[in-house]
């Protein structure tokens, strides 16, 4: 499965970094990609849990809209 946020706030390869590590800890997330320039992060895997996402791009500092 694939789920696609659109996180405001990031605006360099930091904060991709951020968020790419945060997501990339959740159970199930395969891969995980963030584009500062479209505010999209797309997360691929299996299970994946909504909440524990929005938590994870939360604790990295940002907001999913
Ligand atoms: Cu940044």
């Amino acid at each position: 499965m694939e789920i696609t946020y659109t996180v405001s706030g990031m605006s360099c390869g930091h904060c991709k970094a951020a968020v790419e590590s945060e997501v990339g800890q959740v159970p199930g997330v395969e891969s995980v990609s963030a584009d500062v320039d479209s505010k999209l992060v797309v997360v691929r895997g299996e299970g994946l849990d909504d909440t524990a996402l929005r938590a994870a791009i939360d604790e990295a500092g940002y907001e999913a809209a």
